[in-house]
């Protein structure tokens, strides 16, 4: 019972896909060595020449970029049109360092919002749906895409932004919200927000939500969507490559199908960037097939995760990728073990907690130290002292079963840690105050 946007290439044949990938990657070659000196000179230092480029094995020929190339040729380096044909840009939500500024075409904005359209659709979204944007609207790209995705494929839009819980929830009730879009930790504090006030799981109009942006955990799907009483969908997507909808959940929900008459996927070593084979672990390199104002090729995006081409019943043909378990620049290394903050919500969250914690890390007489701070769901909420204890040890193992490591759980008072209406911000790492 499969819909799609675009029938014919998201199920099309492997030979075909491969067809379309090598007439598009050859001409983007030669697109971004005629039109983006800073690539030019990349391949120039690698030898590398766009006749060399024949057909889509080829591509392990050029030169990879990372973010540091984009700080470098910041803001106008890396454009691979005038700035004439240039209609949007959109920006990265990152903190640290210089902001990534991308830029668009029309026809890119078109191709962005068409994969949106298929992310939608594969939810079930058709034109009778109404479709609550929750994601941020502005520089962010979350709000932009879902958004143009939703006009594609008909729906009604409500374009809320993040944010005035109040007024999401009045609209989602009023108006019948049928999918709503938004981060999965923002679709968390609504589920939890409906409840205070009253409404069960069933009182809202919602059959589906398309969460992404952030990393979040198969048990974090299964919370959401107890308390909403819908189906949750991954997407995922960088700036980088054009925001959201570049991979996207069908029904099956056994990993994202990436766009790849668009994006070419590959899986690196991150340490010796050697091209892993399928069903390997490792950072996520992406190539713009055929965008034209930021044209990446190579672009490491250093999120970790597996690819699969294994058939997807859902009639789609296109390459999945699992769910990322983080960033590789996310993950934490305490007392010398890699941990990732999604192997802590695991434990809180089968234990009974919501996903409401926030993990710190510092260094103390140089040992590194890990703090887990959860609230107290309210219905489980004591103040005995020998209770509190008790459920912190039990947390305190499972975490160390969980980690290899130890860590202190602090248990603390219901909605004291905050909410998050974009994405959450998990981890404070203290120690690099001191570095
Ligand atoms: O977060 C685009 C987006 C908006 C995706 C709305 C999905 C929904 P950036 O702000 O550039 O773009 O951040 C991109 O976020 O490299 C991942 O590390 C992370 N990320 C995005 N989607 C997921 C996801 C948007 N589904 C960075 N699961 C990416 C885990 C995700 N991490």
């Amino acid at each position: 019972m499969s819909n799609y946007y675009q029938q014919e290439i998201e199920t099309a044949s492997r030979d075909e896909i491969i067809r379309i990938q090598n007439e598009k990657l050859v001409k983007q070659v030669r697109h971004v060595y005629d039109k983006v000196p800073y690539y030019r000179n990349l391949m120039d230092q690698k030898g590398v020449k766009p006749e060399d480029i024949k057909t889509i094995e080829d591509i392990h020929k050029l030169p990879f970029l990372s973010k540091s190339d984009l700080r470098d040729a910041y803001p106008y380096g890396l454009l691979g049109t005038d700035l004439g044909n240039c209609v949007r840009i959109q920006s990265t939500s990152g903190t640290t360092g210089r902001r990534v500024v991308a830029f668009y075409t029309q026809g890119d904005v078109d191709l962005w919002e068409e994969c949106c359209a298929r992310a939608i659709m594969a939810v079930g979204g058709t034109n009778e749906d109404v479709v609550q944007v929750a994601y941020g609207y502005g520089l962010f790209t979350g709000g932009a895409g879902l958004h143009g995705g939703s006009h594609k494929v008909g729906s009604l839009t409500l374009p809320m932004s993040s944010g005035n819980t109040e007024r999401q929830i009045q609209f989602m009730m009023d108006l019948g919200a049928t999918i709503l879009c938004a981060t999965p930790s923002y679709a968390a504090y609504l589920g939890e927000s409906l409840a205070e006030r009253g409404y069960k799981p069933e009182d809202n109009k919602l059959k589906a939500g398309i969460f992404g942006a952030e990393p979040w955990t198969e048990e974090m799907r299964r919370s959401i969507e107890k308390s909403l009483g819908i189906k949750a969908y991954d997407i995922y997507g960088l700036t980088e490559i054009s925001g959201p909808g570049v991979a996207f959940e069908c029904e099956e929900q056994k990993g994202m199908h990436i766009n790849e008459d668009h994006f070419y996927a590959e899986v690196i070593d991150p340490d010796t960037e050697e091209v892993l084979p399928e069903g390997s672990v490792g950072e996520l390199v992406f190539t713009c097939l055929d965008k034209e104002a930021f044209p990446l090729l190579r672009y490491r995006t250093r999120d970790i995760c597996v690819l699969t081409r294994e058939k997807c019943s859902c009639g789609r043909t296109h390459v999945r990728m699992s769910k990322p378990k983080g960033r590789s620049d996310d993950m934490l290394i305490i007392r010398g073990v890699n941990v990732f903050p999604s192997q802590i919500e695991t434990v809180l969250l089968n234990q009974g907690y919501a996903p409401n914690y926030q993990i710190e890390v510092d260094r103390k007489n140089n040992t590194d130290t890990l703090d887990v701070y959860v609230e107290f769901p309210t219905e489980m909420f004591s103040d005995k002292v020998s209770d509190v204890q008790k459920k912190e040890a039990a947390l305190e193992a499972a975490m160390r079963s969980m980690l290899g490591i130890g860590a202190k759980v602090h248990l603390v008072l219901p909605k004291t840690i905050t909410r998050s209406e974009g994405k959450a911000v998990r981890v404070i790492d203290k120690r690099k105050l001191h570095d």
